[in-house]
């Protein structure tokens, strides 16, 4: 496979149906925390935590979008995508996770739906995106099973009202995060770090996306259901044993930890074997439950796994650079990662859900000249693109994200949009990027 290890000058071309989209999620964006009945998630807790984000902001306001949804939407048509992927706030829905339904909260995605349809922009709706209703995590959270059930029946009551509205659904949004991060080291909330806690709520997660698409599939709905996971490939930082060994090991950890049990049913035997299981609790019919077949299958691809077994661990090269998250720009680990998944899987149709890049972006005299993100754009497109012509079929990209956003426990310094956000006035601003990605999609 050649390398995109430099700015390709052109794209090729994309299939004539394939799916332009921009992706958000609702803590990210919304605000309106405490509008219309929405209830308390634990990233209101966490957020108002002192010391759990850097900037000690919070996403009680965000971008306003709960209010400017409207003017939104113009923009997401402005840019000739066909679709928007954005996610429901559960405790705006259900402000304690179970019970009583908000209809008001309802009624806000209801707006959101009809000016989407009024702009012919495909609507592609992901149901868990790590708000979780307060009052669950009170009762354990993802350590508590009832928490699967629970998140089923709000699951089919969203599928009951917007499944014939919507192109798609997805039940979570990198579960490896909300396991990993949130209950395993504590960066993200509830800000639990226990890693026998971070397996055990994989397992609850996985079991209520199972349970999910089965309450879904019950609804008879028009929308094609499945799930979205965070992956990467693990590439060994040497030859020796052991770096070889630890990343067969990262790969089985993070990504078949979560895809085994979806599509064979099972844990794969070398995460277990590396991993404290000490919590984890299997019942009889869990995997059952757990593989149910998906429509689709949305990955989310930022960087790939650099293992090192020394002391101190070897770092990545970073040819390309590194985002202003750190992250190392590596765009053939796009292609090298769908093909290893389309390898080792019977994969549905898959969608990338996310890929995108955080830059220093300064607003000068009304433009953002974010040339470093047309660059990462156009590679990792390439890189899709070689990977599709290698048999994977990917149906839709995703952009991430549509506007700069609350990064989570980097709060407002990071920004990942095409659309730059004045916080103070709520300015919305096309970046250069936003320009390029509207221009390529005409060309399509
Ligand atoms: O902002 C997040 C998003 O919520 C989930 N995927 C990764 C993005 C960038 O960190």
């Amino acid at each position: 496979m050649t390398k995109p290890d430099a700015v390709p000058t052109t794209v090729p071309a994309f299939p004539p149906a394939f799916t332009w989209g921009v992706a958000t999620s609702a803590y990210q964006i919304e605000g309106g925390a405490a509008d219309d009945g929405r209830g308390p998630s634990i990233w209101d807790t966490f957020t108002h935590t002192p010391g759990k984000i850097t900037d000690a902001s919070t996403g009680d306001v965000a971008c306003d979008h709960y209010h400017r949804y409207a003017e939104d939407v113009d923009i997401i048509a402005s840019l000739n995508v066909d679709a928007y992927r954005f996610s429901i706030a559960w405790p705006r829905v259900q402000p304690d996770g179970s019970g009583a339904w908000n209809e008001a909260g309802f009624d806000f995605y209801a707006r959101l739906l009809d000016k989407l349809a009024e702009k012919d922009i495909a609507a592609h709706v992901t149901l868990y995106h790590w708000d979780l209703p307060q009052a669950l995590e009170d009762k354990g959270g993802w350590l508590n099973r009832d928490t699967a059930r629970h998140f089923a029946a709000y699951a089919a009551e969203v599928a009951r009202r917007f499944g014939n509205r919507v192109a798609t659904i997805a039940t979570h949004n990198e579960p490896w995060c909300t396991a990993n991060l949130g209950y395993g080291i504590g960066q993200f909330a509830p800000g639990i770090a226990d890693p026998a806690a971070a397996v055990s709520a994989s397992h609850q997660l996985l079991l209520s996306h199972g349970l999910a698409m089965q309450a879904m599939r019950a609804q008879n709905v028009s929308a094609k259901l499945g799930i979205v996971l965070n992956q990467w490939t693990a590439s060994p930082a040497t030859d020796s044993a052991a770096d070889l060994k630890a990343a067969e090991v990262e790969w089985a950890r993070s990504v078949e930890w979560f895809m085994d049990p979806i599509f064979k049913g099972s844990y794969p035997q070398l995460a277990l074997d590396n991993i404290d299981c000490s919590l984890l609790s299997i019942h009889e019919n869990d995997f059952n439950d757990i593989r149910q077949p998906i429509d689709f299958l949305g990955v989310n691809y930022y960087f790939r796994a650099y293992v090192s077994t020394e002391t101190p661990p070897r770092t990545p090269p970073c040819a390309l650079g590194t985002t202003d998250m750190g992250w190392e720009i590596y765009p053939q680990g796009l292609s090298e990662l769908l093909l290893k998944l389309h390898g080792q899987y019977q994969l549905p149709p898959v969608y990338i859900t996310e890929n995108g890049m955080a830059v220093a972006d300064r607003l000068e005299d009304g433009a953002v000249h974010d040339q470093p993100r047309i660059d990462y754009l156009k590679m990792h497109l390439a890189a899709l693109r070689q990977a599709m012509a290698a048999g994977v079929d990917v149906q839709g990209y995703f952009y991430w994200s549509l506007l700069d956003n609350f990064e989570w426990n980097s709060g407002y310094l990071r920004r990942f949009g095409l659309v730059h956000v004045d916080y103070e006035t709520q300015q919305r601003t096309l970046k250069d990027s936003a320009h390029w990605y509207r221009n390529f999609i005409k060309e399509q």
